[in-house]
C-alpha cells in the first residue's frame, strides 16, 4: 500500500520537478493529483509516463489524502496549508511561510531527519530556502567532526530561483543585446541581469542585509546548530539553473583539508569533484538535473588557525526545492507514516 499524494503548484518550476522526482525515485504512490490555480486549470503535467490534468486548488478537498507537496508561494500557502493540514493531510511546504515557526520542523534529510517527527503539532513540515539547503548538506559532516564556529558565505544564485519570470528575463535580455528593437528593461530584477551580477536577492532588512541573506543565517541555525554564526552575501548571476556558493568555515578544532575531503566524500548527498587542475571542479551547468550537492576547491584557509574554504554547487530546483521536499516525504514515510 502506498500514499495518496497531492502536488500543489504543479505547473511552476518547482512543482514540475516535484512530479518528476516523485516518479524518478518511485515514491510509493497509490494516487496522485496535480493542483494549480484557476488560471492554469486543465494544464497537462507529466508524472513518469503518465499525463495529469491539473485540478483546481481552490475547491480541492484534502480529506483522505496523506501528503501534500506545496510549491505555491507564501500567500496561497497561508490559505491552503491550514485547510489541508486540518483535513489530516501532511503538508510539505516549499514557501518561507512556516520555516521560522517553532512548531514546524524545518528539514534537510541529510542533516536533521529526526526533526520530521515533530510534524504533528501543525501537520506541516517546512522545506528550506535553496541556498541554505545545499550549504547545510556540506556543513553537517564537517561540523560533526570539528565543530563549526563561523561561516562566511558568498552565493552566486541562478535566475530560476526567481521563477519562470526570472528565466524569461535573462533569456529575453540576452537576445535583446543582439537584436535591435528587442531590448528588454529590468522588470523581475532590479538591474540588468544579462552579462551582469546583482548583489540583491529578496527585500532589504533594517540592518542592510537582504532577506535571502537573513534566511541563510536563521535557517542554518534551526536546521544544523543555533550556535553557528553565519554571515552571507547573496548575489544573482546570469545562470539559468544551479546555485553556487563560496564558503569559508572557521572550526573549533583543526581540520586538515585531506581529512575534510575524505569526510565529504563519505557524506550522504555529496559528490566531491576536486582536482587541482584545469576543469577539476564543478560549475552550475554541470549540476543541472542532478541530485547531489557538489563540492570542489577544498583548501586550508591559511589566515585562520582552524579554517577551510570550499566551493559548493547544486541544482536549486532539485536539492534546493523539489528533491528536498520529496526526501522529506520519504523520511516521513519511513519514520512515521510507514505505509510504503
Ligand atoms: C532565490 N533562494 O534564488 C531564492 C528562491 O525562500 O524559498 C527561493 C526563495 C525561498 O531567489
Amino acid at each position: 500500500m502506498g500514499y495518496r499524494v497531492v502536488v500543489a503548484g504543479a505547473t511552476g518550476n518547482v512543482g514540475r520537478e516535484m512530479l518528476n522526482i516523485l516518479a524518478e525515485r518511485e515514491f510509493p504512490v497509490d494516487e496522485i493529483v496535480a493542483l494549480a490555480s484557476r488560471k492554469s486549470l486543465g494544464t497537462e503535467c507529466s508524472f513518469g509516463d503518465k499525463t495529469l490534468k491539473t485540478k483546481d486548488l481552490d475547491t480541492f478537498d484534502f480529506t483522505g489524502w496523506d501528503i501534500a507537496l506545496f510549491a505555491i508561494g507564501s500567500e496561497a500557502t497561508a490559505i491552503y496549508a491550514p485547510k489541508a493540514a486540518k483535513a489530516g493531510c501532511v503538508v510539505i511546504d516549499n514557501s518561507s511561510l512556516y520555516r521560522y515557526d517553532p512548531e514546524v520542523p524545518l528539514v534537510v534529510p541529510e542533516v536533521n531527519p529526526e526533526a520530521v517527527e515533530g510534524y504533528a503539532k501543525k501537520n506541516i513540515i517546512a522545506n528550506p530556502n535553496c541556498s541554505t539547503a545545499q550549504m547545510v548538506v556540506a556543513l553537517k559532516p564537517l561540523h560533526d567532526r570539528a565543530k563549526i564556529k563561523r561561516v562566511v558565505v558568498s552565493t552566486y544564485q541562478s535566475v530560476s530561483g526567481a521563477g519562470k519570470a526570472g528565466m524569461d528575463e535573462l533569456w529575453d535580455q540576452t537576445k535583446g543585446m543582439y537584436v535591435p528593437g528587442q531590448e528588454r528593461a529590468p522588470a523581475k530584477f532590479t538591474k540588468q541581469i544579462a552579462f551582469n551580477v546583482i548583489p540583491h536577492i529578496d527585500k532589504f532588512m533594517e540592518d542592510g542585509s537582504t532577506k535571502e541573506e537573513w534566511k541563510m543565517v536563521v535557517e542554518t541555525k534551526k536546521i544544523l546548530d543555533p550556535k553557528i554564526k553565519v554571515t552571507a552575501t547573496c548575489v544573482r548571476v546570469p545562470v539559468f539553473v544551479g546555485h553556487s556558493e563560496a564558503i569559508n568555515i572557521e572550526f573549533e578544532e583543526f581540520l586538515d583539508e585531506e581529512e575534510a575531503r575524505d569526510i565529504l566524500r563519505e557524506a550522504p548527498g555529496i559528490m566531491v569533484i576536486d582536482k587541482r587542475e584545469d576543469g577539476g571542479y564543478v560549475t552550475p551547468i554541470e549540476c543541472v538535473g542532478d541530485y547531489a550537492t557538489f563540492i570542489s576547491r577544498i583548501r586550508q584557509d591559511s589566515t585562520l588557525d582552524n579554517g577551510l574554504n570550499l566551493w559548493c554547487v547544486s541544482d536549486n530546483l532539485r536539492k534546493g526545492a523539489a528533491l528536498n521536499a520529496v526526501q522529506i516525504a520519504e523520511t516521513l514515510g519511513n519514520r512515521v507514516l510507514k505505509k510504503g
